[in-house]
């Protein structure tokens, strides 16, 4: 099927809004929202306040720069109902993160809020490919996560069909989606590739499948091409966080696959300099920070997503006007220090997909010996490669490729098919064994 024509937008008066039309809707939003919570919510009344900030001097976009940024501790500390602008009563829906590493962050979505998801998750598929009569099989879970309901909500509002299948039961996940002939298929882009490992063995066909929308966690070109041979499918990468509302902050088209668009009339974003705090530049990587301008319940200003990319103004040759961020390459937080060389696994991740012989399932394990930190990458042989025995030329072969590309010795173990842990939702890529 060809991408190349121009599809429709689902709402072409605010994807292919003029550039200063759009700038003139965020500073009318952001002078609305700022009003609001600082009349609404004893947290952002207290926190301008202590910065010195009235809501009458929001001018332009340029007075956001007054305000200080949020992070993600900042909303913990407000679990569980510190951040809610609105009256609890009020919400229809709670999610919250899981908590694992500390407290969990409590969002809510009042009747508009859950309006607002549904049109721009809308948005997304459409961007995505998807239309009116597709059969979408959800494998994103349902429940806490915001992946399930988000795709759910934005299949309702476009007109789709969709099975909210969840996460989990691989077997029967294959099983109804080649015996329904689901065209679309959206979950987690590690999740794809074991979905079409488990076919492969099983030896059925990903008849049917159009499209797949992918996210929710880092992945790179090389893994969008295996996904893709091997479902037959075109896929695009999908960006969200619930801090901001979901899935449906950003996504990619499918003419031309060349950063994500993001709806920037509800998701205002910059990029800044981490260590300087500055806003940089279109073009130049630093951390995604956004500003919900319609968000009801639990609007966050300058919240600091910890996600790298650039973003790009230039318009795309799909029609939308808005702002396109580059794939994110991983978080400020994942990032990898060894031995003074920053990176990030989806560095590895580049170096291993060029790799014919491997397998794109890998794990980074870090330690530290003798006060060093150490790098191991685990990663899969291709089925057959690992019964010739030349096992030890292929890791020297990777360590090397992985030296000269990045800068970092790591030690190579290629290990047999199905020996890195599988996930049904995001794939664990780093073990830290280091303590710090
Ligand atoms: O992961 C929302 C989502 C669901 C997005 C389904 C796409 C598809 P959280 O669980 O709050 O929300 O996690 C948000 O996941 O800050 C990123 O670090 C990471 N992330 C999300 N999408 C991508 C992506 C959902 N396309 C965190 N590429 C974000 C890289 C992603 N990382």
């Amino acid at each position: 099927m060809s991408w190349g024509v121009v599809r429709l937008l689902w709402n072409p008066e605010y994807e292919a809004m003029p550039r200063k039309e759009m700038e003139r809707l965020q500073v009318e939003r952001l002078k609305k929202l700022v009003d609001r919570v600082y009349n609404t919510s004893p947290f952002y009344k207290d926190l301008f306040d202590r910065n010195g900030i009235r809501p009458e001097q929001v001018k332009s976009l340029d007075d956001l720069r007054r305000f200080p940024f949020l992070t993600k501790s900042e909303l913990r500390s407000l679990y569980p109902f510190g951040l809610f602008t609105v009256p609890v009563e009020k919400t229809l829906e709670l999610h919250c993160s899981s908590g694992t590493t500390g407290a969990p962050t409590m969002v809510g979505y009042t009747h508009a809020d859950l309006d607002l998801w549904g049109e721009v998750m809308a948005r997304v598929l459409a961007c995505g490919g998807v239309q009116k009569g597709d059969l979408i099989h959800n494998a994103y879970g349902y429940g806490l996560f915001t992946g399930g309901l988000g795709f759910h909500y934005g299949a309702l509002k476009l007109g789709a069909t969709v099975l909210p299948i969840s996460s989990g039961n691989t077997a029967r996940q294959i099983k109804l989606m080649t015996e329904l002939g689901c065209t679309v298929l959206c979950c987690t882009p590690s999740y794809a590739l074991h979905l079409a490992e488990v076919m492969e063995e099983t030896g059925k066909e990903p008849k049917g499948l159009r499209c797949g929308i992918f996210g929710a966690e880092p992945w790179t070109e090389g893994m969008r091409r295996q996904i893709e041979e091997r479902l037959g499918l075109s896929a695009v990468d999908i960006y969200g966080l619930s801090e901001v509302i979901g899935p449906g902050v950003s996504c990619e088209c499918q003419e031309a696959k060349n950063g994500l668009h993001i709806n920037e009339d509800h998701f205002l974003p910059e990029v800044i300099d981490p260590v300087t705090m500055e806003p940089l530049p279109d073009g130049e990587k630093g951390e995604l920070v956004f500003t919900t301008l319609t968000r009801e319940a639990t609007p966050v200003i300058r919240y600091r997503t910890g996600d790298i990319t650039a973003l790009y103004h230039e318009p795309c040759r799909c029609g939308r006007t808005l702002v396109r961020m580059a794939r994110v390459s991983g978080r400020v937080d994942d990032m990898l220090i060894i031995r003074g060389v920053n990176i990030f696994p989806s560095d590895v991740e580049a170096v291993l997909m060029r790799c014919p012989e491997l397998e794109p399932h890998y794990q980074l394990v870090v330690d530290r010996e003798r006060a060093l930190d150490v790098l191991e990458v685990r990663v899969e042989a291709k089925d057959g490669v690992y019964q010739r025995a030349e096992i030890p030329a292929l890791e020297e072969r990777v360590a090397r490729r992985i030296r000269e590309e990045l800068g970092i010795s790591a030690k190579v173990t290629v290990v047999p098919p199905k020996q890195i842990p599988r996930s049904e939702g995001k794939a664990v890529r780093v073990v830290d064994r280091r303590n710090l």
